[in-house]
Protein backbone atom coordinates (compact mmCIF):
# COMPACT_ATOMS: atom_id res chain seq x y z
CA UNK A 1 0.00 0.00 0.00
CA UNK A 2 1.32 3.54 -0.22
CA UNK A 3 -0.17 7.19 0.89
CA UNK A 4 -3.39 8.25 -0.12
CA UNK A 5 -3.93 8.65 -3.81
CA UNK A 6 -7.04 8.44 -6.03
CA UNK A 7 -6.67 5.12 -7.08
CA UNK A 8 -9.12 2.06 -8.34
CA UNK A 9 -12.76 2.68 -8.72
CA UNK A 10 -15.32 -0.56 -8.31
CA UNK A 11 -19.00 -0.99 -9.34
CA UNK A 12 -18.48 -2.01 -5.54
CA UNK A 13 -16.33 -1.91 -2.35
CA UNK A 14 -16.74 -4.75 0.63
CA UNK A 15 -15.67 -4.43 3.92
CA UNK A 16 -14.97 -7.33 5.77
CA UNK A 17 -13.80 -10.54 4.97
CA UNK A 18 -15.88 -13.15 7.03
CA UNK A 19 -18.71 -14.84 5.85
CA UNK A 20 -20.86 -11.69 4.75
CA UNK A 21 -17.71 -10.40 2.79
CA UNK A 22 -16.69 -13.45 0.76
CA UNK A 23 -19.95 -14.65 -0.36
CA UNK A 24 -20.83 -10.79 -1.58
CA UNK A 25 -17.68 -11.04 -3.17
CA UNK A 26 -18.27 -14.36 -5.24
CA UNK A 27 -21.60 -13.10 -5.93
CA UNK A 28 -20.66 -9.98 -7.17
CA UNK A 29 -17.98 -11.18 -9.33
CA UNK A 30 -19.89 -14.16 -10.72
CA UNK A 31 -22.53 -11.67 -12.19
CA UNK A 32 -19.60 -9.17 -13.48
CA UNK A 33 -19.75 -6.34 -11.16
CA UNK A 34 -16.54 -5.32 -10.54
CA UNK A 35 -15.46 -5.34 -6.47
CA UNK A 36 -12.41 -5.30 -4.08
CA UNK A 37 -12.43 -6.44 -0.61
CA UNK A 38 -11.12 -4.70 2.38
CA UNK A 39 -9.95 -7.06 5.52
CA UNK A 40 -8.36 -5.35 8.45
CA UNK A 41 -6.84 -8.86 9.75
CA UNK A 42 -4.11 -10.73 7.69
CA UNK A 43 -6.26 -13.37 6.44
CA UNK A 44 -10.13 -14.48 6.08
CA UNK A 45 -12.88 -15.60 8.10
CA UNK A 46 -14.00 -12.88 10.05
CA UNK A 47 -14.99 -13.66 13.66
CA UNK A 48 -12.39 -17.01 13.11
CA UNK A 49 -9.36 -15.08 12.23
CA UNK A 50 -9.51 -12.66 15.10
CA UNK A 51 -11.09 -15.16 17.92
CA UNK A 52 -8.42 -17.59 18.26
CA UNK A 53 -8.40 -17.84 22.30
CA UNK A 54 -8.19 -21.41 23.88
CA UNK A 55 -11.69 -23.32 22.90
CA UNK A 56 -12.98 -20.83 20.28
CA UNK A 57 -15.99 -23.02 18.95
CA UNK A 58 -19.07 -21.98 17.04
CA UNK A 59 -22.39 -22.31 18.09
CA UNK A 60 -24.19 -23.36 14.86
CA UNK A 61 -23.60 -26.55 13.92
CA UNK A 62 -22.78 -27.94 10.66
CA UNK A 63 -23.74 -29.11 7.77
CA UNK A 64 -25.65 -25.79 7.68
CA UNK A 65 -22.94 -23.77 9.62
CA UNK A 66 -20.90 -23.47 5.57
CA UNK A 67 -21.62 -22.28 2.19
CA UNK A 68 -24.44 -23.74 0.23
CA UNK A 69 -23.16 -23.46 -3.03
CA UNK A 70 -21.87 -27.07 -4.52
CA UNK A 71 -17.86 -25.80 -5.12
CA UNK A 72 -17.22 -25.01 -1.60
CA UNK A 73 -18.60 -28.25 0.19
CA UNK A 74 -17.98 -31.02 -2.38
CA UNK A 75 -14.06 -31.41 -1.06
CA UNK A 76 -14.25 -30.38 2.11
CA UNK A 77 -15.04 -32.68 4.68
CA UNK A 78 -15.96 -31.34 8.71
CA UNK A 79 -14.35 -33.31 12.07
CA UNK A 80 -16.72 -31.96 14.61
CA UNK A 81 -20.24 -31.27 14.54
CA UNK A 82 -19.09 -27.39 16.31
CA UNK A 83 -16.15 -27.12 14.55
CA UNK A 84 -13.44 -25.32 16.28
CA UNK A 85 -11.73 -22.07 15.30
CA UNK A 86 -8.47 -23.32 13.79
CA UNK A 87 -10.47 -25.74 11.57
CA UNK A 88 -13.07 -22.66 10.66
CA UNK A 89 -10.09 -20.73 9.57
CA UNK A 90 -8.96 -23.69 7.49
CA UNK A 91 -12.60 -23.92 5.78
CA UNK A 92 -11.83 -20.50 4.79
CA UNK A 93 -8.61 -21.13 3.33
CA UNK A 94 -10.65 -23.95 1.60
CA UNK A 95 -13.18 -21.81 0.46
CA UNK A 96 -10.67 -19.16 -0.73
CA UNK A 97 -8.93 -21.69 -2.58
CA UNK A 98 -12.47 -22.76 -4.37
CA UNK A 99 -13.32 -19.08 -5.40
CA UNK A 100 -10.13 -17.20 -4.59
CA UNK A 101 -10.89 -14.17 -2.80
CA UNK A 102 -8.15 -13.05 -2.10
CA UNK A 103 -7.25 -12.17 -5.74
CA UNK A 104 -9.73 -8.81 -4.77
CA UNK A 105 -8.76 -8.35 -1.38
CA UNK A 106 -6.65 -6.10 0.74
CA UNK A 107 -5.78 -7.74 4.03
CA UNK A 108 -4.16 -5.61 6.79
CA UNK A 109 -6.60 -2.67 5.57
CA UNK A 110 -9.06 -1.08 8.29
CA UNK A 111 -11.56 0.82 6.03
CA UNK A 112 -11.65 4.18 8.54
CA UNK A 113 -13.73 6.61 6.20
CA UNK A 114 -16.14 6.51 3.40
CA UNK A 115 -18.05 9.59 2.17
CA UNK A 116 -20.57 9.59 -0.35
CA UNK A 117 -19.83 11.93 -3.59
CA UNK A 118 -23.32 13.23 -4.74
CA UNK A 119 -21.66 14.60 -8.33
CA UNK A 120 -19.76 11.47 -9.57
CA UNK A 121 -22.42 8.93 -7.20
CA UNK A 122 -20.13 6.90 -6.21
CA UNK A 123 -18.54 5.93 -2.66
CA UNK A 124 -15.29 7.69 -1.66
CA UNK A 125 -13.46 4.77 0.62
CA UNK A 126 -10.01 5.73 2.56
CA UNK A 127 -8.16 3.04 4.51
CA UNK A 128 -5.19 2.91 6.80
CA UNK A 129 -2.62 -0.25 7.46
CA UNK A 130 -2.86 -2.24 10.41
CA UNK A 131 0.24 -2.79 10.70
CA UNK A 132 2.23 0.39 9.51
CA UNK A 133 -0.57 3.99 10.63
CA UNK A 134 1.28 6.10 8.27
CA UNK A 135 0.29 3.67 4.98
CA UNK A 136 -3.27 4.61 3.66
CA UNK A 137 -4.97 4.36 0.30
CA UNK A 138 -7.97 5.31 -1.00
CA UNK A 139 -10.92 3.74 -3.68
CA UNK A 140 -13.74 4.52 -5.29
CA UNK A 141 -16.83 2.50 -6.05
CA UNK A 142 -20.82 2.95 -7.04
CA UNK A 143 -21.79 0.76 -4.12
CA UNK A 144 -20.16 0.29 -0.51
CA UNK A 145 -21.14 -3.03 0.83
CA UNK A 146 -20.51 -3.27 5.18
CA UNK A 147 -20.05 -6.95 6.16
CA UNK A 148 -18.46 -6.33 8.91
CA UNK A 149 -19.85 -9.04 11.32
CA UNK A 150 -22.70 -9.04 14.65
CA UNK A 151 -19.58 -9.19 17.16
CA UNK A 152 -16.40 -7.79 15.58
CA UNK A 153 -15.64 -4.33 17.18
CA UNK A 154 -13.86 -5.72 20.42
CA UNK A 155 -15.20 -3.62 23.61
CA UNK A 156 -12.59 -3.09 26.79
CA UNK A 157 -14.23 -1.81 29.72
CA UNK A 158 -12.61 1.49 31.16
CA UNK A 159 -11.77 0.04 34.43
CA UNK A 160 -9.59 1.99 36.31
CA UNK A 161 -5.52 1.36 36.45
CA UNK A 162 -5.73 -0.91 33.56
CA UNK A 163 -3.41 0.54 31.73
CA UNK A 164 -0.65 0.13 34.78
CA UNK A 165 -1.40 -3.70 34.98
CA UNK A 166 2.36 -5.27 34.39
CA UNK A 167 1.14 -8.93 33.52
CA UNK A 168 -0.29 -9.78 30.14
CA UNK A 169 -3.11 -8.41 29.27
CA UNK A 170 -5.93 -9.30 26.38
CA UNK A 171 -8.76 -9.57 25.19
CA UNK A 172 -10.35 -12.99 23.86
CA UNK A 173 -10.90 -11.37 20.00
CA UNK A 174 -7.38 -10.24 20.25
CA UNK A 175 -5.56 -13.25 21.42
CA UNK A 176 -2.29 -13.57 19.90
CA UNK A 177 -2.30 -15.50 16.77
CA UNK A 178 0.79 -16.63 17.70
CA UNK A 179 -0.50 -18.39 20.58
CA UNK A 180 -0.13 -17.96 24.74
CA UNK A 181 1.48 -20.39 27.21
CA UNK A 182 -1.23 -20.52 30.07
CA UNK A 183 0.21 -23.62 31.53
CA UNK A 184 0.50 -23.46 34.87
CA UNK A 185 0.04 -20.09 35.09
CA UNK A 186 -1.93 -17.72 37.51
CA UNK A 187 -4.93 -16.14 35.05
CA UNK A 188 -7.99 -14.12 35.59
CA UNK A 189 -10.89 -13.92 33.64
CA UNK A 190 -13.47 -10.88 33.07
CA UNK A 191 -17.10 -12.36 31.63
CA UNK A 192 -18.85 -15.40 31.45
CA UNK A 193 -20.47 -14.59 27.89
CA UNK A 194 -19.35 -17.23 25.13
CA UNK A 195 -16.34 -16.54 25.17
CA UNK A 196 -15.65 -16.27 28.49
CA UNK A 197 -16.99 -19.58 29.33
CA UNK A 198 -15.03 -21.16 26.43
CA UNK A 199 -11.92 -19.93 27.37
CA UNK A 200 -12.34 -21.20 30.92
CA UNK A 201 -13.72 -24.42 29.91
CA UNK A 202 -10.32 -25.00 27.65
CA UNK A 203 -8.14 -23.24 30.18
CA UNK A 204 -9.29 -24.08 33.52
CA UNK A 205 -7.54 -27.98 33.53
CA UNK A 206 -4.42 -26.26 31.95
CA UNK A 207 -3.58 -23.27 34.21
CA UNK A 208 -1.58 -23.28 37.64
CA UNK A 209 -5.08 -21.07 38.96
CA UNK A 210 -8.14 -19.36 37.26
CA UNK A 211 -9.97 -16.68 38.98
CA UNK A 212 -13.59 -16.18 37.21
CA UNK A 213 -14.94 -12.70 37.78
CA UNK A 214 -18.32 -13.23 36.74
CA UNK A 215 -21.55 -9.93 36.99
CA UNK A 216 -23.92 -12.01 35.30
CA UNK A 217 -24.05 -16.09 34.85
CA UNK A 218 -24.55 -17.49 31.29
CA UNK A 219 -27.46 -19.82 31.04
CA UNK A 220 -25.28 -22.40 29.06
CA UNK A 221 -26.55 -25.07 26.92
CA UNK A 222 -25.17 -28.54 26.67
CA UNK A 223 -23.29 -28.91 23.04
CA UNK A 224 -23.45 -32.29 22.38
CA UNK A 225 -20.23 -32.76 20.47
CA UNK A 226 -19.77 -35.45 18.02
CA UNK A 227 -16.66 -36.70 15.78
CA UNK A 228 -17.26 -37.13 12.07
CA UNK A 229 -15.51 -39.41 9.75
CA UNK A 230 -15.10 -39.51 6.13
CA UNK A 231 -18.49 -42.03 6.16
CA UNK A 232 -20.33 -39.38 8.10
CA UNK A 233 -19.13 -36.28 5.52
CA UNK A 234 -20.21 -38.49 2.85
CA UNK A 235 -24.00 -39.70 3.76
CA UNK A 236 -23.79 -35.62 4.60
CA UNK A 237 -23.59 -35.14 1.09
CA UNK A 238 -26.35 -36.73 -0.11
CA UNK A 239 -28.50 -34.92 1.94
CA UNK A 240 -27.14 -31.28 2.08
CA UNK A 241 -29.69 -29.72 -0.88
CA UNK A 242 -32.71 -30.11 1.03
CA UNK A 243 -31.14 -29.48 4.21
CA UNK A 244 -29.94 -25.92 3.41
CA UNK A 245 -33.54 -25.41 1.52
CA UNK A 246 -34.75 -26.22 4.95
CA UNK A 247 -32.65 -23.33 6.64
CA UNK A 248 -34.42 -21.27 4.64
CA UNK A 249 -38.05 -21.53 5.92
CA UNK A 250 -37.15 -22.09 9.85
CA UNK A 251 -37.13 -19.47 12.61
CA UNK A 252 -33.37 -19.01 13.13
CA UNK A 253 -31.88 -20.96 10.08
CA UNK A 254 -31.42 -23.99 11.89
CA UNK A 255 -33.08 -27.27 11.30
CA UNK A 256 -35.55 -27.04 14.18
CA UNK A 257 -38.61 -25.04 15.27
CA UNK A 258 -40.20 -23.62 18.13
CA UNK A 259 -42.57 -26.25 19.41
CA UNK A 260 -45.90 -25.04 18.38
CA UNK A 261 -47.47 -25.48 21.66
CA UNK A 262 -47.41 -23.76 24.78
CA UNK A 263 -45.12 -24.39 28.16
CA UNK A 264 -49.20 -24.81 29.70
CA UNK A 265 -50.84 -26.55 27.07
CA UNK A 266 -48.90 -30.17 28.21
CA UNK A 267 -49.13 -32.03 31.16
CA UNK A 268 -46.07 -31.47 34.04
CA UNK A 269 -45.04 -35.11 32.60
CA UNK A 270 -44.66 -34.24 29.41
CA UNK A 271 -42.91 -30.80 30.08
CA UNK A 272 -40.23 -32.76 31.49
CA UNK A 273 -40.25 -35.42 29.40
CA UNK A 274 -39.59 -32.40 26.49
CA UNK A 275 -37.23 -30.62 28.16
CA UNK A 276 -34.78 -34.32 28.62
CA UNK A 277 -35.52 -34.95 25.06
CA UNK A 278 -34.22 -31.55 23.93
CA UNK A 279 -31.36 -31.38 26.52
CA UNK A 280 -29.89 -34.33 25.48
CA UNK A 281 -30.35 -33.22 21.25
CA UNK A 282 -27.82 -30.58 22.54
CA UNK A 283 -26.77 -27.20 21.13
CA UNK A 284 -29.70 -24.66 20.98
CA UNK A 285 -32.64 -26.64 21.17
CA UNK A 286 -33.44 -26.05 24.87
CA UNK A 287 -33.64 -22.72 23.80
CA UNK A 288 -35.21 -21.97 20.19
CA UNK A 289 -36.61 -25.36 19.77
CA UNK A 290 -38.28 -24.99 23.26
CA UNK A 291 -42.12 -24.24 23.91
CA UNK A 292 -42.65 -21.36 21.33
CA UNK A 293 -43.76 -19.29 24.59
CA UNK A 294 -40.58 -19.23 26.70
CA UNK A 295 -39.31 -16.44 24.74
CA UNK A 296 -42.78 -14.52 25.38
CA UNK A 297 -44.23 -15.37 28.62
CA UNK A 298 -42.70 -15.05 32.15
CA UNK A 299 -44.08 -18.22 33.84
CA UNK A 300 -43.06 -20.66 30.45
CA UNK A 301 -39.26 -19.65 30.93
CA UNK A 302 -39.46 -20.03 34.72
CA UNK A 303 -40.06 -23.42 34.09
CA UNK A 304 -37.28 -24.13 31.34
CA UNK A 305 -35.17 -22.24 33.79
CA UNK A 306 -35.70 -24.61 36.37
CA UNK A 307 -35.22 -27.22 34.92
CA UNK A 308 -31.35 -25.80 33.32
CA UNK A 309 -30.79 -24.52 36.56
CA UNK A 310 -31.49 -28.23 38.16
CA UNK A 311 -29.33 -29.62 35.25
CA UNK A 312 -26.09 -27.46 36.44
CA UNK A 313 -26.63 -27.68 40.15
CA UNK A 314 -26.31 -31.65 39.70
CA UNK A 315 -22.86 -31.17 38.18
CA UNK A 316 -21.07 -28.40 40.66
CA UNK A 317 -20.35 -30.08 44.00
CA UNK A 318 -19.45 -26.76 45.78
CA UNK A 319 -23.32 -25.21 46.77
CA UNK A 320 -21.52 -22.08 46.88
CA UNK A 321 -20.03 -21.98 42.93
CA UNK A 322 -22.87 -23.71 41.95
CA UNK A 323 -25.43 -20.98 43.35
CA UNK A 324 -23.31 -18.45 41.71
CA UNK A 325 -23.61 -20.23 38.28
CA UNK A 326 -26.77 -21.03 38.37
CA UNK A 327 -29.01 -18.67 40.90
CA UNK A 328 -32.54 -19.77 42.38
CA UNK A 329 -33.79 -16.08 41.22
CA UNK A 330 -33.08 -15.90 37.57
CA UNK A 331 -31.39 -13.07 36.51
CA UNK A 332 -32.92 -12.75 33.27
CA UNK A 333 -34.97 -15.20 31.35
CA UNK A 334 -33.59 -17.96 29.94
CA UNK A 335 -32.59 -17.28 26.35
CA UNK A 336 -32.91 -12.93 26.63
CA UNK A 337 -29.39 -13.20 26.33
CA UNK A 338 -27.67 -15.39 24.38
CA UNK A 339 -26.85 -18.95 25.92
CA UNK A 340 -23.46 -20.13 25.40
CA UNK A 341 -22.95 -23.49 24.38
CA UNK A 342 -20.68 -26.02 26.54
CA UNK A 343 -18.87 -28.94 27.19
CA UNK A 344 -17.42 -29.30 30.70
CA UNK A 345 -18.11 -25.36 31.77
CA UNK A 346 -19.60 -26.56 34.72
CA UNK A 347 -17.03 -29.37 35.94
CA UNK A 348 -14.20 -27.15 35.69
CA UNK A 349 -15.83 -25.32 38.61
CA UNK A 350 -15.14 -28.88 40.41
CA UNK A 351 -11.38 -28.29 40.18
CA UNK A 352 -9.38 -27.23 43.29
CA UNK A 353 -7.56 -24.59 40.99
CA UNK A 354 -10.63 -22.85 39.40
CA UNK A 355 -12.67 -19.98 41.52
CA UNK A 356 -15.35 -17.72 40.77
CA UNK A 357 -16.21 -14.20 42.03
CA UNK A 358 -19.13 -12.78 42.56
CA UNK A 359 -19.31 -9.33 41.22
CA UNK A 360 -22.52 -8.75 41.71
CA UNK A 361 -21.69 -8.56 45.62
CA UNK A 362 -18.27 -6.91 44.84
CA UNK A 363 -17.95 -4.90 41.98
CA UNK A 364 -14.34 -4.24 40.59
CA UNK A 365 -12.89 -0.95 41.67
CA UNK A 366 -9.69 -1.28 39.55
CA UNK A 367 -7.02 -2.57 38.40
CA UNK A 368 -3.92 -3.01 39.45
CA UNK A 369 -0.30 -3.62 38.76
CA UNK A 370 -0.24 -7.03 39.26
CA UNK A 371 -4.28 -7.88 38.83
CA UNK A 372 -8.01 -7.04 39.98
CA UNK A 373 -8.79 -5.27 42.80
CA UNK A 374 -12.58 -5.24 44.69
CA UNK A 375 -14.46 -2.66 45.81
CA UNK A 376 -13.98 -4.58 49.57
CA UNK A 377 -10.49 -4.35 48.98
CA UNK A 378 -9.96 -7.82 48.14
CA UNK A 379 -6.92 -8.12 45.46
CA UNK A 380 -6.22 -10.85 42.81
CA UNK A 381 -2.99 -10.75 41.45
CA UNK A 382 -2.40 -12.75 38.12
CA UNK A 383 0.04 -13.55 35.78
CA UNK A 384 -2.28 -13.00 32.74
CA UNK A 385 -5.96 -10.88 32.73
CA UNK A 386 -8.14 -12.14 30.05
CA UNK A 387 -10.91 -9.73 29.26
CA UNK A 388 -13.80 -11.79 27.91
CA UNK A 389 -15.66 -8.65 27.89
CA UNK A 390 -17.36 -8.85 24.29
CA UNK A 391 -18.37 -6.16 21.63
CA UNK A 392 -19.91 -3.22 20.53
CA UNK A 393 -22.25 -5.61 18.74
CA UNK A 394 -24.19 -4.75 15.58
CA UNK A 395 -23.12 -1.31 15.45
CA UNK A 396 -19.47 -1.46 16.45
CA UNK A 397 -17.81 -1.95 13.34
CA UNK A 398 -19.88 0.40 11.40
CA UNK A 399 -20.06 3.83 14.07
CA UNK A 400 -16.01 3.04 13.78
CA UNK A 401 -15.74 4.24 10.36
CA UNK A 402 -16.18 7.87 9.52
CA UNK A 403 -18.83 6.81 7.64
CA UNK A 404 -20.95 10.06 5.95
CA UNK A 405 -23.64 10.05 3.33
CA UNK A 406 -25.63 13.05 1.99
CA UNK A 407 -25.43 14.80 4.77
CA UNK A 408 -22.12 15.63 5.18
CA UNK A 409 -21.98 17.20 8.74
CA UNK A 410 -23.26 13.89 10.40
CA UNK A 411 -21.58 10.68 10.52
CA UNK A 412 -23.29 7.46 11.24
CA UNK A 413 -22.22 7.20 14.98
CA UNK A 414 -23.60 10.81 15.37
CA UNK A 415 -26.60 9.84 13.71
CA UNK A 416 -27.64 6.29 14.99
CA UNK A 417 -26.36 7.80 18.80
CA UNK A 418 -30.23 7.51 19.65
CA UNK A 419 -31.13 4.52 17.91
CA UNK A 420 -30.44 3.00 14.63
CA UNK A 421 -32.51 3.89 11.56
CA UNK A 422 -32.26 1.22 8.29
CA UNK A 423 -34.69 -0.56 5.74
CA UNK A 424 -34.70 -4.03 6.52
CA UNK A 425 -31.48 -4.00 8.26
CA UNK A 426 -29.85 -3.67 4.99
CA UNK A 427 -29.49 0.54 4.43
CA UNK A 428 -30.29 3.76 5.64
CA UNK A 429 -31.72 6.62 4.25
CA UNK A 430 -29.49 9.40 3.43
CA UNK A 431 -26.94 7.09 2.59
CA UNK A 432 -27.33 5.92 -0.94
CA UNK A 433 -25.60 2.96 -2.75
CA UNK A 434 -24.52 1.49 0.52
CA UNK A 435 -26.04 -1.67 2.32
CA UNK A 436 -25.11 -3.88 5.75
CA UNK A 437 -25.05 -7.65 4.94
CA UNK A 438 -25.62 -9.29 8.53
CA UNK A 439 -26.31 -6.10 9.98
CA UNK A 440 -28.25 -4.24 12.73
CA UNK A 441 -31.92 -4.64 12.42
CA UNK A 442 -31.35 -7.96 10.46
CA UNK A 443 -32.28 -10.90 12.09
CA UNK A 444 -28.53 -11.49 12.85
CA UNK A 445 -28.17 -12.24 16.14
CA UNK A 446 -30.86 -15.08 15.75
CA UNK A 447 -30.21 -16.64 12.39
CA UNK A 448 -27.41 -18.93 11.33
CA UNK A 449 -24.87 -17.04 10.12
CA UNK A 450 -24.28 -18.88 6.56
CA UNK A 451 -28.23 -18.46 5.75
CA UNK A 452 -28.71 -14.92 6.20
CA UNK A 453 -25.89 -13.67 4.38
CA UNK A 454 -26.67 -16.09 1.76
CA UNK A 455 -30.06 -14.74 1.89
CA UNK A 456 -29.15 -10.96 2.01
CA UNK A 457 -26.60 -10.92 -0.55
CA UNK A 458 -28.61 -12.97 -2.95
CA UNK A 459 -31.46 -10.44 -2.71
CA UNK A 460 -28.96 -7.51 -2.73
CA UNK A 461 -26.81 -8.95 -6.05
CA UNK A 462 -30.38 -9.33 -8.23
CA UNK A 463 -31.48 -5.46 -6.86
CA UNK A 464 -28.11 -4.65 -8.50
CA UNK A 465 -28.52 -6.79 -11.65
CA UNK A 466 -32.49 -5.18 -12.02
CA UNK A 467 -30.85 -1.96 -11.71
CA UNK A 468 -27.92 -2.28 -13.99
CA UNK A 469 -30.25 -4.01 -16.62
CA UNK A 470 -32.69 -0.52 -15.87
CA UNK A 471 -29.97 2.10 -16.27
CA UNK A 472 -30.67 3.02 -12.72
CA UNK A 473 -27.32 4.13 -10.79
CA UNK A 474 -29.04 5.02 -7.52
CA UNK A 475 -30.68 3.48 -4.48
CA UNK A 476 -31.65 4.62 -1.29
CA UNK A 477 -34.12 3.33 1.54
CA UNK A 478 -37.01 6.23 2.09
CA UNK A 479 -36.85 7.65 5.74
CA UNK A 480 -41.17 6.67 5.69
CA UNK A 481 -39.94 2.53 5.10
CA UNK A 482 -36.91 3.22 7.87
CA UNK A 483 -39.07 4.69 9.88
CA UNK A 484 -41.47 1.74 9.73
CA UNK A 485 -39.18 -1.17 9.97
CA UNK A 486 -37.26 0.94 13.28
CA UNK A 487 -41.15 0.31 14.30
CA UNK A 488 -41.56 -3.10 13.33
CA UNK A 489 -38.05 -4.09 15.13
CA UNK A 490 -39.19 -2.71 18.35
CA UNK A 491 -42.02 -3.58 18.56
CA UNK A 492 -41.31 -7.44 18.09
CA UNK A 493 -38.30 -7.18 20.12
CA UNK A 494 -40.84 -5.51 23.76
CA UNK A 495 -43.57 -7.24 23.03
CA UNK A 496 -41.09 -10.41 23.81
CA UNK A 497 -39.26 -10.86 27.36
CA UNK A 498 -36.00 -9.66 25.78
CA UNK A 499 -36.49 -6.08 27.48
CA UNK A 500 -35.62 -8.09 30.58
CA UNK A 501 -31.92 -8.74 30.03
CA UNK A 502 -29.23 -6.45 30.03
CA UNK A 503 -26.39 -7.36 26.97
CA UNK A 504 -25.47 -6.65 23.81
CA UNK A 505 -28.70 -7.83 21.69
CA UNK A 506 -29.89 -4.71 23.17
CA UNK A 507 -27.06 -2.82 23.31
CA UNK A 508 -27.30 -2.68 26.96
CA UNK A 509 -23.46 -3.61 27.46
CA UNK A 510 -21.75 -0.81 26.06
CA UNK A 511 -22.25 2.76 28.39
CA UNK A 512 -24.10 5.11 26.42
CA UNK A 513 -25.41 3.13 23.86
CA UNK A 514 -28.87 3.20 23.19
CA UNK A 515 -31.01 0.44 24.59
CA UNK A 516 -32.97 -1.02 22.23
CA UNK A 517 -33.45 -4.52 20.26
CA UNK A 518 -30.45 -4.64 18.21
CA UNK A 519 -31.75 -7.26 15.81
CA UNK A 520 -35.02 -8.03 14.23
CA UNK A 521 -36.65 -11.06 15.83
CA UNK A 522 -39.85 -11.91 14.32
CA UNK A 523 -37.62 -14.95 12.53
CA UNK A 524 -36.20 -15.91 9.12
CA UNK A 525 -39.29 -16.64 7.20
CA UNK A 526 -41.32 -13.14 8.13
CA UNK A 527 -37.76 -11.70 6.92
CA UNK A 528 -37.68 -13.14 3.87
CA UNK A 529 -41.27 -11.79 3.28
CA UNK A 530 -40.11 -8.75 4.04
CA UNK A 531 -37.15 -8.09 1.34
CA UNK A 532 -39.40 -9.80 -0.62
CA UNK A 533 -41.54 -6.80 -0.77
CA UNK A 534 -38.17 -4.76 -1.74
CA UNK A 535 -37.31 -6.84 -4.55
CA UNK A 536 -37.51 -5.22 -8.10
CA UNK A 537 -40.61 -7.18 -8.96
CA UNK A 538 -42.25 -5.61 -5.86
CA UNK A 539 -41.04 -2.41 -7.74
CA UNK A 540 -38.43 -1.74 -4.95
CA UNK A 541 -40.76 -1.59 -1.81
CA UNK A 542 -39.53 0.78 0.58
CA UNK A 543 -36.41 2.06 -1.27
CA UNK A 544 -36.20 5.05 -3.74
CA UNK A 545 -33.76 3.87 -6.98
CA UNK A 546 -32.91 6.23 -9.67
O1 LIG B 1 -19.42 -11.24 24.99
P1 LIG B 1 -20.69 -11.04 25.96
P2 LIG B 1 -18.82 -12.59 24.42
N1 LIG B 1 -17.25 -5.67 34.50
O2 LIG B 1 -21.10 -9.62 25.76
C1 LIG B 1 -18.79 -9.14 31.13
C2 LIG B 1 -20.52 -14.43 19.87
N2 LIG B 1 -19.53 -15.42 20.12
O3 LIG B 1 -17.58 -12.24 23.68
O4 LIG B 1 -23.15 -10.01 31.48
C3 LIG B 1 -17.46 -6.99 34.63
O5 LIG B 1 -21.69 -12.07 25.75
C4 LIG B 1 -20.26 -9.29 30.91
O6 LIG B 1 -20.94 -9.21 32.14
P3 LIG B 1 -22.52 -8.84 32.13
C5 LIG B 1 -21.80 -14.97 20.51
O7 LIG B 1 -22.88 -14.57 19.74
C6 LIG B 1 -19.80 -16.63 19.61
O8 LIG B 1 -18.69 -13.62 25.43
O9 LIG B 1 -22.63 -7.60 31.28
N3 LIG B 1 -17.87 -7.79 33.67
C7 LIG B 1 -20.31 -10.66 30.22
O10 LIG B 1 -20.25 -11.70 31.14
C8 LIG B 1 -21.76 -14.28 21.82
O11 LIG B 1 -23.00 -14.20 22.46
C9 LIG B 1 -18.98 -17.65 19.88
O12 LIG B 1 -22.88 -8.63 33.52
C10 LIG B 1 -18.06 -7.23 32.47
C11 LIG B 1 -19.02 -10.63 29.40
O13 LIG B 1 -18.17 -9.65 29.97
C12 LIG B 1 -21.18 -12.94 21.45
O14 LIG B 1 -20.19 -13.24 20.49
C13 LIG B 1 -17.86 -17.49 20.66
C14 LIG B 1 -17.85 -5.86 32.24
C15 LIG B 1 -19.28 -10.27 27.96
O15 LIG B 1 -20.08 -11.24 27.39
C16 LIG B 1 -20.54 -12.18 22.55
O16 LIG B 1 -19.89 -13.08 23.42
C17 LIG B 1 -17.59 -16.25 21.17
C18 LIG B 1 -17.43 -5.08 33.33
N4 LIG B 1 -17.23 -3.76 33.20
C19 LIG B 1 -18.45 -15.22 20.89
N5 LIG B 1 -18.13 -5.60 30.95
C20 LIG B 1 -19.41 -18.93 19.35
O17 LIG B 1 -19.78 -19.08 18.22
C21 LIG B 1 -18.50 -6.77 30.40
N6 LIG B 1 -18.44 -7.75 31.33
C22 LIG B 1 -19.53 -20.01 20.26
Amino acid sequence: MGSISETAHYDAIVVGGGFGGIYSVHKLRKFKFSCHLFERGNGLGGAWHWNCYPGARVDSNVPIYQFTDDDTWDQWDWSQRYPGQKELKAYFGHVDHVWDISKDTTYNAEVRKASWDPVMKQWKVEYVSTIDEETTGRVTGRFLLYCTGLNAQPWMPDFKGLDTYQGFLTHTSRWPQQGLDVKGKNVGIIGTGASGVQAIQEIGPQVGKLTVFQRTPNTALPMDQQHYDKKFNDSMKEELHPLFAKTRTTWSGFLYQWRDELTKDVTPAERERFYEQQWKKGGFEFWVGNFKDIAIDQEANDYAYAFWRRKVHERVKDPRKAELLAPKTQIHPLGTRRPCLETTFYEVFNQDNVDIVDLRANKIADITEKGVRLVDGSEYDVDILILATGFDSNTGCITNVDHRGVDKTTNIKARWAQGVWTNLGMASSGYPNCFYIYGPQSPAAFVNAATLVEVQVDWLVDVLRHMRRQGLTIIEATPEQEAKWREEVLAVGNGALFPKADGWYYGANIPGKAREPLNYMAGLPIYRERLAFASPAQGYGGFRVE
